[in-house]
């Protein structure tokens, strides 16, 4: 019989094993046309905002995205502007055999109002440059409200040709929501076809859409990052870290020896601001994390006593601690810095700095040139 495929998340239809992708009830199976069938999964984080554990390892999914080795086909690469490092996959001209790949920073809605695209994309740019990533072009679009989606359209149209597209990208950054998109705006398909969820891992398959020119567009499984956030937190805590809307930026005005939480998830310690002087740090994370200030050696104390209070939301339920393991920046010259904690958010500050940014040790912390 021929091998059916779950239209929301591309696992392969079965009807033995419920802890399995694609599981749908034998009984329910008739129900459906073959072209319109999603599995249990989809239909429970659709209907019920389930949340499911990835069930894909990494050497499926590198199976999975290695089938585009064999032709020539345009990549579409997506990263989450938020986390361009966490969300970049360096690899994947690699992992997917193709060199013309278009860049497309998504969730661009979170940004600021008044923080100007254009600079964003230049950052972008350099970004890229820096990592000797070279791009057919790149483009900023928001998956969540469609904006600059004519614009990516017209560019997917451009460098396609007659090839196939290939949607890919770290877990996460909007691939499925992004394709959702170009369904119903320029193929004429029902809205959300395809499964969006905040959990990492929501697409299991390749999962192909017919273009008008007989090409085909394609949703595939994203690439985990171990040292993102999202892989550790409990669903309750996770929430509280994704951004819904628009983020505000604070401006806290920071002496030496002081510090700031951001929630239970993360730390900043000012050691000296070089000058002597105060120094201005500005944060970016979801509006629901809640920001603390205290000083440094007070710091630890608060931690134990605060962690499942003030200090929201929690790293762990557990009485247990993460490790915190903190990376120290001395930066000398006067530009701007952004301190990214990988799926979390971040902070600017100019240098010169000297500064300690602690996270669980599994998480990332990275630092770039300012993106705002
Ligand atoms: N604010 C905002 N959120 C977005 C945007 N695009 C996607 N999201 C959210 O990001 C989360 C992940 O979206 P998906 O489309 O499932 O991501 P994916 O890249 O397909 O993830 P996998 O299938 O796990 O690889 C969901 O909660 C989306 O609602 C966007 O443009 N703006
Ligand atoms: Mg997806």
């Amino acid at each position: 019989m021929k091998e059916l495929y779950c239209k929301g998340c591309g696992a392969i239809i079965q009807t033995e094993d419920n802890t399995l992708p694609g599981y749908v009830n034998e009984k329910i199976m008739e129900s459906y046309k073959p072209s319109n069938m999603i599995c249990q999964r989809c239909f429970r984080i659709r209907h019920y905002n389930e949340v499911y554990p990835y069930t894909v390892s990494n050497s499926d999914y590198v199976k999975i995205i290695e089938k585009i080795k064999e032709e020539n086909a345009l990549i579409v690469k997506i990263v989450d502007i938020f986390d361009f490092s966490g969300s970049f996959v360096p690899a994947i001209k690699t992992l997917t055999g193709n060199e013309d790949v278009l860049l497309v920073g998504n969730k661009m809605d979170l940004l600021p109002k008044n923080v100007k695209p254009k600079k964003i994309l230049n950052w972008l740019k350099l970004m890229l440059a820096t990592q000797g990533f070279t791009v057919l072009d790149s483009i900023l679009v928001s998956a969540k409200y469609g904006g600059n989606f004519d614009e990516l359209w017209e560019l997917i149209k451009k460098y396609k040709g007659s090839r196939n597209v290939y949607i890919v990208g770290c877990s996460n950054v909007g691939k499925s929501k992004i394709v959702n998109q170009i369904l119903k705006r320029y193929l004429g398909e029902p809205a959300d076809v395809l499964t969006v969820s905040t959990s990492p891992r929501t697409t299991i398959g390749l999962i192909g859409f017919p273009l008008l020119d007989g090409s085909i567009i394609y949703d595939t499984p994203g690439v985990i990052n171990k040292h993102q956030y999202m892989h550790y937190l409990t669903r309750p805590s996770y929430k509280l870290t994704v951004p819904k809307k628009e983020i505000k930026p604070l401006i806290f005005q920071l002496y030496e020896g002081q510090t700031l939480y951001f929630g239970g998830l993360g730390r900043l310690d000012i050691i000296s601001g070089e000058t002597g002087d105060k120094i201005s740090v500005i944060t970016y994370f979801a509006n629901t994390l809640n920001i603390h200030r205290t000083k440094t050696i007070n710091a630890d104390e608060l931690y134990r006593t605060k962690k499942y209070s003030l200090l929201s939301p929690p790293f762990s339920p557990e009485e247990d601690t993460p490790k915190w393991v903190y990376h120290e920046f001395r930066i000398r010259d006067n530009q701007k810095y952004d301190i990214v904690f990988s799926g979390l958010g971040f902070v600017t500050l100019r240098a010169p700095f000297h500064i300690r940014a602690y996270a669980p040790f599994v998480v990332g912390i990275y630092t770039r040139l300012a993106i705002i």
